[in-house]
């Protein structure tokens, strides 16, 4: 991907100047971010997701989407750790920009949580959206992955209530610089 920084005269033409490149835009690292493919079957709902319902609900959700036909929807259980999670490779120190598109119930939002694998230790700690409304939203954010780790588990989980409801649907997560 380029930039151009602004416009220039060269040989009495005005010509882009400063072209740079931005970064190695990797893509999107999250497979099947709009949960658009389905899993097998059962408790595999979704490709490329691993599911944990525990003693929630977990939903492929084909009325309220963000975009296609499918979202996820959660529905927390009474130990509110229902939650969907996928591995993806990294190089380190590089900068990953996190976008999600979610929305509550009206008053409880969702979760989700950066995980080093490599280095066992939190990117960015399990934390909430502060969504609740039952409209769809982005949420984004910026993170560095750190020395030495080569491997990023990210989840997205439910509400931290009993009964809470919240809905995800097109991750995208990629380097940025
Ligand atoms: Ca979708
Ligand atoms: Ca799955």
């Amino acid at each position: 991907m380029l930039k151009r920084l602004g416009w220039g005269l060269r040989r009495g033409l005005l010509v882009p100047i400063g072209i740079e490149p931005l970064g190695p835009d990797t893509g999107n690292e999250i497979l099947n971010g709009g949960f658009e493919e389905p899993g097998a079957g059962g408790v595999d709902i979704w490709a490329d997701w691993t599911e944990t319902v525990s003693d929630g609900v977990l939903t492929n959700e084909v009325v309220i989407v963000h975009s296609g036909n499918d979202s996820c929807k959660m529905t927390a259980g009474p130990t509110v750790d229902t939650r969907v999670n996928q591995f993806f490779a990294v190089t380190p120190l590089t900068i990953h920009r996190l976008i999600f598109w979610t929305q509550g119930d009206g008053v409880n939002d969702g979760f989700f949580h950066v995980w080093d694998a490599t280095n066992g230790a939190n990117i960015i700690a399990l934390t909430n959206t502060g969504i609740t409304g039952a409209a769809w939203a982005p949420y984004a954010v910026e993170f560095v992955i750190p020395a030495g780790c080569i491997s990023v588990n990210f989840f997205l989980r439910c509400p931290n209530v009993n009964g809470g409801i919240c809905y995800f649907d097109d991750v995208d997560i990629r380097a940025v610089t």
